[in-house]
Formats: C-alpha cells, sequence, structure tokens
C-alpha cells in the first residue's frame, strides 16, 4: 500500500549508523587487523568477532572500554540534516549480540555491559525527533554470536551453544517488542542476514510487527531474502524490478563499523553522484557513518557530510 511507503520514498536520502562494541577494537585485534587486505582475515570491522574467531569472554571485554564520553546525538542529527538526510536508521544489534539500548531480556547491552551505563539509543531518537528527522532500527534478528543459540553461534566457542528457536523467542521477538514499544514511531527496521530464518520462524514476528503497522520492513527478515516492504541493494545502485521500493545502502571507506585504519574513503564528488544516480533511479540512498568508541563520527566522514550539505544548499529546493 502506496500510502505507508510514500514518505519514505519521497525522503529519498538517510544516515547508516553503524556504531557498536566493535567500534572498541576498530579492527584490530591482537595486532591482526582486518582492513587491511592482506591480513588474511579481512573484512568490514563490525565483523571482527567472527573473522578472527575471537572468544565470548575476550569480546566482552572490549564493552568495559565503550565510554563515549564526547557522544553528542544532536551533533550527529545536525550533520544529516544539513547533508540533506531526512531519516536516521541506526544498529540497535548487530551480529556481536550487543544491544544499544535498555533492554530487559539480555545483560549483553550498553547499560549493564559498558561504564558509560546509558542508553544510547533514546537520546538519538530524541534528537531526530527534535530536528524533524525519523529513526529507523537495524536489527540483526538471525545473526548473534553471544546470545546463545543464534545463527552461526557455537561455531567457535561453545559458549555461543544453544536453540535457535530459544533465541528467538525469548531475545529477538522481545528486544524487537521493547523497540516498537519505547521508542515511539520508528520509520523502518532494517533486518540482516537471515541465516537460519525460515518461513515459520519469520513469521513468529508478525505479532510484534503488528505493534507498529506503518513501521516498513525490508527484504532481509526470511531466509528467502524476499517479502517486506522493499529491497535492500548492497554497494551497488540497482532499481528492484517491478516498481518495488528499494533502498541501497552504502559506506563511505570500505567498513560499516569504525576501523581505526581504512583510510579508502570515496571522494565526496562520488558520493555526490550516487545520490543523484540512486534519486534519479526512484530509490532511496542510505549512507553510512562509523562513529567511534569515544562517539566521535571521524573526521573523514564529516568532510564529506559538509561537502553534501555545501551541494544540498546550492541544489535543493527548500
Ligand atoms: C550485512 C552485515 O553483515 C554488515 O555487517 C552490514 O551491517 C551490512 C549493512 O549488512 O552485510 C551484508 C549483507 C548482505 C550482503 C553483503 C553484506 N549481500 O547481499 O551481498
Amino acid at each position: 500500500d502506496t500510502s505507508r511507503t510514500s514518505w519514505w520514498q519521497k525522503a529519498k536520502f538517510g544516515m547508516f549508523i553503524h556504531w557498536g562494541v566493535y567500534s572498541v577494537p576498530a579492527g584490530i585485534y591482537n595486532g591482526v587487523d582486518i582492513s587491511d587486505p592482506g591480513s588474511g582475515h579481512y573484512g568490514s570491522g563490525e565483523w571482527i568477532m567472527h573473522n578472527l574467531q575471537i572468544p565470548v569472554a575476550s569480546y566482552k571485554e572490549f564493552a568495559k572500554q565503550f565510554n563515549p564520553t564526547a557522544y553528542n546525538p544532536e551533533e550527529w542529527v545536525q550533520l544529516a540534516k544539513d547533508a540533506g538526510m531526512k531519516y536516521i536508521v541506526f544498529t540497535a544489534k548487530h551480529h556481536d549480540g550487543f544491544a544499544m539500548y535498555d533492554t530487559k531480556y539480555s545483560d549483553w547491552n550498553v547499560v549493564k555491559a559498558t561504564p558509560y551505563g546509558k542508553d544510547v539509543l533514546r537520546p538519538l531518537v530524541d534528537a531526530c525527533r527534535k530536528y524533524g528527522l525519523k529513526i529507523g532500527i537495524y536489527y540483526s534478528q538471525a545473526n548473534d554470536w553471544i546470545n546463545k543459540g543464534a545463527a552461526n553461534g557455537g561455531f567457535w566457542d561453545v559458549a555461543q551453544n544453544g536453540s535457535m528457536d530459544d533465541y528467538i523467542d525469548k531475545i529477538a521477538i522481545p528486544q524487537v517488542r521493547e523497540l516498537l514499544s519505547n521508542y515511539g514511531d520508528v520509520l523502518e527496521i532494517w533486518w540482516d542476514i537471515p541465516d537460519e530464518m525460515t518461513t515459520a520462524r519469520a513469521a513468529k514476528f508478525s505479532p510484534v510487527l503488528a505493534l507498529q503497522p506503518r513501521t516498513l520492513t525490508n527484504n532481509r527478515l526470511n531466509q528467502n531474502w524476499t517479502g517486506g516492504d522493499f529491497d535492500t541493494p548492497e554497494q551497488n545502485i540497482t532499481a528492484s524490478s517491478g516498481g518495488r521500493p528499494w533502498e541501497s545502502c552504502m559506506t563511505m571507506n570500505d567498513s560499516w563499523g569504525y576501523t581505526k585504519n581504512d583510510k579508502n574513503f570515496k571522494s565526496s564528488s562520488t558520493i555526490i553522484r550516487n545520490l543523484i544516480k540512486v534519486a534519479s533511479l526512484g530509490g532511496n540512498y542510505l549512507l553510512n557513518v562509523g562513529p567511534d568508541a569515544n562517539g566521535k563520527i571521524p573526521q573523514p566522514e564529516i568532510s564529506i557530510l559538509k561537502d553534501l550539505a555545501g551541494w544540498m544548499r546550492i541544489n535543493s529546493e527548500s
């Protein structure tokens, strides 16, 4: 039904934010840098636990260093707004299972497991509302390397073992219920990599999704990578067939989560051309930033956002 997607399709441009415990190691563990293509473990920063098979207990130590005293969500939202972005999609829980908000269903969360001790989603939501942006939520429903039983847990540490259905019933669904109950209107839910997400497991999410019938969902809830309200071409610009809404997500360098050493940033003009191409093909562009563990968006990413803001000032209608 087009009325549900019309605001979103007109919005065209959003900010993706990958922020979590992985921002602490910033790509490096025991001297191995996964942002180095020659490392033998190359990958995006938020995959460090998986790529280096870091034991659960060791990975949990990083949370004790997550203390983003420089976190100022109004600054982030202002940067997004000036760049012409109309919404923000935030990683409430990525594949490491860490909840960046206050949850009752797992102690592996920002309030209980970090010295910061506060919900970081709540002030971001408040800042979005204050500046007139909408909030979307990324939630890794299938892959979870720390809450026991989820997809792709258990192959490098027995502490990850458990039942996938228990994980879905006792953690994933209750957490999504919290996210759809406690933070006001949610523009979209961005599911990710539906490993082991059978039709039956995906269907279990229907009752909680009914809490906010206007919330849009992407096509990554079930293992067929179908359904939902929109498609998610990743790191490329491809219009969906049949006029289906789509949102192309892209990084500014080669990583979603913050890495210390990935300096391979796209130029601002490339990013502006990407935005124009996406808009001309009728899609949405979700451009990622990866704040560091102190809560700062890295300077090269701020520069790109400011270049976008300059271009917007000259080229937008309002
Ligand atoms: C997924 C995540 O694993 C990654 O960490 C990040 O959050 C990104 C936005 O989404 O990565 C993917 C998912 C799908 C493909 C590639 C990477 N794909 O379909 O090619």
